[in-house]
């Protein structure tokens, strides 16, 4: 193991610390999942202003979900890592956790958390962008695309592109719950997106102790009390050990 686990950080691996996990795509690296940024990642073959703005949409809705087609195949060829099943058992460890996640392959879900703030949607979701009616299904949207909805609007992936908002409610208690941690990890995010990269800080403003997962430092090793360098699927089931002796 390249880490170490600090005698502080064993002391808040107890059921009563208030906790935050704050995950992003190198959390599903392991599963295969592409991550957006460095080698081999999605924003390395794909431009962002083609795919992932409503711009994008607008100019050509057919690429955008052809993308998004073929993201979902992906997806669902593979499942949830040994990282994702460490978190579930984070949640039924802890008595006051919240898992924040930029992700929007479901895989949390699918490794069992209940209460997920999906701070960039749901890429399982189908929204139309003239009435606001959602469904989530895992079906491929078949052509001709783009599909319509009842009403006539054009339906659009539930994620949260750049230029746009973060849904509110989901943004506001992120906030609060990292404002309220006592211990908040930062795992497998390169932490270059806002709003959502601002929450290691603001966690470490108000006082919680701040540990990042990751292969390599990030900026938000800045705000860390400690930098764990390794493999989510190998650090956290590696945190799981001391659950039992807390
Ligand atoms: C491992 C590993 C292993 C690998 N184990 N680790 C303030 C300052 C500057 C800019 C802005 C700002 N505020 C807003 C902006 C603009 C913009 C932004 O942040 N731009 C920056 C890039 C400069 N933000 C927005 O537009 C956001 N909206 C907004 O701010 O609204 C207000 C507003 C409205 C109008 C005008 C202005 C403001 C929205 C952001 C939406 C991001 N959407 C995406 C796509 C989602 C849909 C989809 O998937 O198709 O979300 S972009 C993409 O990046 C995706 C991710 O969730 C997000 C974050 O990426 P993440 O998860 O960190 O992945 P990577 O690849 O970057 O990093 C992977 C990490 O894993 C690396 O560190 C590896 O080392 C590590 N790793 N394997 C552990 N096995
Ligand atoms: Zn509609």
């Amino acid at each position: 193991m390249s880490f170490r686990v600090t005698d502080k950080l064993r002391t808040l691996l107890v059921p009563s610390t208030r906790v935050v996990v704050f995950t992003g795509a190198g959390v599903s690296a392991e599963s295969g999942i592409a991550t957006f940024r460095g080698a081999q990642s999605l924003w390395s073959d794909f431009r962002i202003e083609d795919y992932a703005t409503p711009q994008a949409f607008s100019a050509d809705p057919v690429r955008v979900w052809e993308w998004y087609n073929w993201r979902r195949r992906e997806i669902l060829k593979t499942g949830p890592n040994r990282g994702h099943n460490a978190i579930c058992r984070f949640e039924r460890y802890f008595k006051d956790f919240t898992l924040i996640t930029q992700n929007v392959d479901g895989l949390h879900d699918q490794a069992g958390n209940r209460r997920i703030l999906k701070l960039h949607g749901d890429i399982w979701e189908t929204r139309c962008c003239m009435c606001g009616n959602s469904v989530i299904d895992k079906a491929e949207r078949e052509q001709p695309l783009p599909p319509l909805c009842e009403c006539k609007g054009k339906l659009r992936p539930g994620v949260v592109w750049f230029g746009e908002f973060l849904p509110e409610i989901v943004h506001e208690q992120a906030i609060s719950s990292s404002k309220s941690s006592e211990l908040f990890f930062s795992v497998g995010t390169s932490a270059q997106v806002y709003p959502a990269a601002a929450l290691p800080s603001l966690a470490r403003q108000h006082g919680a102790y701040v540990v990042e997962v990751n292969i390599e430092k990030t900026s938000a090793a800045d705000y860390a009390d400690e930098v764990l360098i390794g493999k989510s699927g190998e650090v956290l089931p590696e945190l799981l050990e001391y659950f039992a002796a807390g």
